[in-house]
């Protein structure tokens, strides 16, 4: 692993970069972080809503016991994106896509600030703040930015619930996303990794399959996480300062 902290990427890193033809890039929530959207963990803490660890009211067994709850979580966090704008990290990264031949952005993270900042095709591979689905039907419901438009509680195809169209712990994560996350990682040059603790399965799988397939893996996290020794090159700084630095191709 090579470290570099807060400085320029390394000339092998920029030279790698020059040249790639195929490059994947998977986003965790410290992307979001400086549009001002909390992390989940970080600070010594984790994220707590009402008195309940995240990962608690994040889950499908609360889905289960009190779909009310997590609606109130899931209605509060709209009302704290509503109002964000993609940052200097979703923007350079919206521009990489017209930079390679073959680009691909995976993102962990549900509140659409890589596409408010202009990236044409995410692979969410934990779903969407802004959508509602039926527990019975599966229908999708596109939930409005405007703060004065109610949600629909039932479905208008079937009167199933609706509940939050996201992955919470314990659920399964949508397998056509992730095959196609996967196969995009194994078959890219250069893989970079951003703002993401890496804690949370099967996304943070995905680096080590890139590597494996012969992929050079590039960390930008201002903390070390799980995956920072293996990685071909650790940046240890923020999302919104480093990658528009690549500009310079
Ligand atoms: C910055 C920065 C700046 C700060 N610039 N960086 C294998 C082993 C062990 C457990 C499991 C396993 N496989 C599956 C599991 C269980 C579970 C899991 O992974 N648990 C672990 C936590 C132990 N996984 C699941 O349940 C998944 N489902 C599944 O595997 O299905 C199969 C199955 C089904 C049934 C039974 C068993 C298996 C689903 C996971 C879904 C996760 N959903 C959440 C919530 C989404 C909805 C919501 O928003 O509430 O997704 S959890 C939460 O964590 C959210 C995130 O997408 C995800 C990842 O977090 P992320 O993005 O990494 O954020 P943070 O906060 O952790 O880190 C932020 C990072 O940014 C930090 O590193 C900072 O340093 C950095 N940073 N500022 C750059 N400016
Ligand atoms: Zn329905």
């Amino acid at each position: 692993m090579q470290t570099t902290n807060g400085a320029f990427p390394t000339e092998e890193l920029r030279g790698r970069f020059a040249r790639a033809r195929r490059v994947c890039v998977l986003t965790g929530a410290g992307v979001s972080a400086e549009s001002g959207i909390p992390t989940f963990r970080g600070g010594g803490g984790a994220a707590v809503w009402k008195g309940l660890p995240f990962d608690v009211i994040s889950s499908a067994e609360m889905v289960e016991r009190d779909l009310q709850a997590v609606w109130e979580w899931f209605d509060f966090r709209r009302e704290v994106i509503r109002v964000v704008r993609p940052n200097p990290a979703h923007e350079a990264l919206a521009r990489w896509q017209d930079l390679f031949e073959d680009f691909t952005l995976v993102t962990q993270n549900i509140d659409g600030l890589h596409q408010a900042a202009g990236s044409s095709e995410v692979i969410e591979l934990h779903g969407n703040i802004w959508r509602a689905r039926c527990v019975m039907c599966g229908r999708l419901e596109h939930l409005s930015h405007d703060h004065s438009q109610m949600r629909s509680p039932r479905c208008t195809n079937c009167e199933g619930e609706m509940r939050p169209d996201v992955v919470l712990f314990g659920e399964i994560v949508p397998p056509e996303a992730f095959e196609r996350a996967m196969l995009k990682a194994q078959a890219c040059e250069l893989f970079f990794v951003v703002g993401t603790s890496a804690l949370v399965y099967p996304a943070a799988a995905i680096p080590e399959m890139a590597q494996t397939a012969g992929a050079f893996v590039v960390e930008i996290n201002p903390e070390l996480t799980p995956l920072s020794g293996f990685c071909n090159e650790v940046i240890n700084g923020k999302a919104g300062e480093i990658l528009p630095l690549f500009d310079a191709r």
